[in-house]
């Protein structure tokens, strides 16, 4: 049975990557973080007792931070396959923790290179880049060869991850790629990232249980597709014989705006938009109830404003090709929010 080691399992994609190798017959080692409260909630249900049969997800504690811990596990398990997707990965929160986010993003990238170093255990390895290696619009749509301006510690931080394993990959020979992945997101996104804190309040909103939503920047642009297809693209880069790095997109882009609109859409809410800047609010067109206001707190000292990717290369050379796109996402992520308000027993995205 192949194995598979994956950082960040109890993330958004971590969860879904997990099912993807399991059903594809993998045995999937996971690191969690220990934590005061339970923060494996995305992938209990993918949890057999390691007692009883036959086990397909083990989980181990460790730290990216924690050298000796990575060399442990990856000397003990001999995964075929190291998918690095742990991450401090909010963007504004690495402008409060920017040390921290380093020593996450960028050097817990290096210790696990080491780790596959100093064990020599011949695993195939993945790393979680990001269209923020963008930044600042140097050329729209991006692609592989589009120079990389990072606007934040935390893509700073990703830009070191980048560049270290493409040169492990042509000091040492290690089978280790970069999926630039554009903003992916899922009714498992976390609850601070814009696409998920948007359905959340569209849902308690249209049953009474808020009254507004409070925004950053709603003018930027992000090219937003469907996590559990981006997942796919992990695995796919794995599989080639050669490593290399990707662009992964759906090549649409829309505002954070027009996920607003379509969002309350979906409760059947028109958005009537007035003012400007910070003092500029959403209203209810049908009540004149003002739903939405932006809140000083939610800017960031240095935004990305227009984020696009051209997937072409992971089309020709992998045949990989998004499934979901914008309209079809928001409709989703609303619907799923609404399900889990009206039932909270559902788990929500299973
Ligand atoms: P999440 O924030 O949902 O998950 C992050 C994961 O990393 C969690 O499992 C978290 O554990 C774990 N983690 C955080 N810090 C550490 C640490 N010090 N040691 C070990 N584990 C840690 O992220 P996503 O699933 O959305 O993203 C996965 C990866 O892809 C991240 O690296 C992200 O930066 C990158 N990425 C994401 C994109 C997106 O749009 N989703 C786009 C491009 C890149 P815990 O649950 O305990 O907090
Ligand atoms: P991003 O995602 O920074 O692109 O990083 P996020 O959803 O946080 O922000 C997207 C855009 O929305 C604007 N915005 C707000 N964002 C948040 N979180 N909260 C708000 O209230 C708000 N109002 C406006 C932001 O300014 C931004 O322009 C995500 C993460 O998953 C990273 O880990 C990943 O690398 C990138 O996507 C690709």
């Amino acid at each position: 049975m192949k194995k598979a080691l994956i950082t960040g399992i109890t993330g958004q994609d971590g969860s879904y990557l997990t099912e993807l190798l399991i059903e594809k017959g993998y045995e999937v080692h996971g690191i969690i973080r220990r934590a005061s409260s339970f923060n494996t909630h995305r992938i209990d249900h993918l949890y057999e007792d390691q007692l009883e049969g036959n086990p397909r997800m083990i989980l181990h504690y460790g730290d990216l931070t924690d050298s000796s811990n990575l060399n442990r596990i990856i000397e003990k398990v001999e995964p075929a396959e190291i998918y690095n997707l742990a991450a401090q990965s909010h963007v504004q929160v690495s402008f409060e923790v920017p040390e921290y986010t380093a020593e996450c993003d960028a050097i817990g990238t290096l210790r696990l290179l080491d780790a596959i170093r100093e064990t020599g255990v011949p695993a195939r390895f993945y790393q979680a880049s990001t269209s923020e290696l963008y930044g600042k619009v140097m050329e729209v749509p991006q692609t592989e060869t589009t120079p990389f301006y990072p606007r934040s510690p935390y893509a700073v931080a990703k830009q070191y991850g980048f560049w270290i394993v493409k040169n492990y990959r042509e000091s040492y020979g290690l089978h280790a790629s970069n999926g630039i992945l554009f903003n992916h997101e899922s009714p498992r996104r976390g609850e601070t990232f814009v696409t998920r804190k948007i359905t959340m309040a569209v849902a308690r909103i249209s049953r009474g249980l808020q009254k507004c939503l409070y925004m950053g920047n709603i003018n930027a642009f992000r090219d937003w597709g469907y996590a559990p297809d981006y997942v796919q693209m992990m695995w796919m880069m794995l599989q080639q014989d050669t490593p290399d790095d990707y662009v992964v997109a759906t090549n649409e882009m829309h505002t954070v705006r027009e996920f607003i609109e379509k969002s309350f859409a979906c409760v059947d809410i028109e958005i009537e938009w007035e003012g400007e800047g910070v003092k500029e609010v959403g209203k209810n067109k049908a009540t004149g109830d003002v739903i939405v206001r932006m809140d000083e707190r939610y800017y960031r000292p240095c935004e990305v404003d227009q984020l696009l990717g051209n997937p072409e290369k992971a089309k020709k050379q992998l045949g990989w090709e998004p499934t979901v796109k914008f309209e079809e996402l928001v409709k989703i992520m609303t619907e799923g929010d609404l399900r889990l308000l009206d039932n909270p027993n559902y788990e929500i995205g299973f």
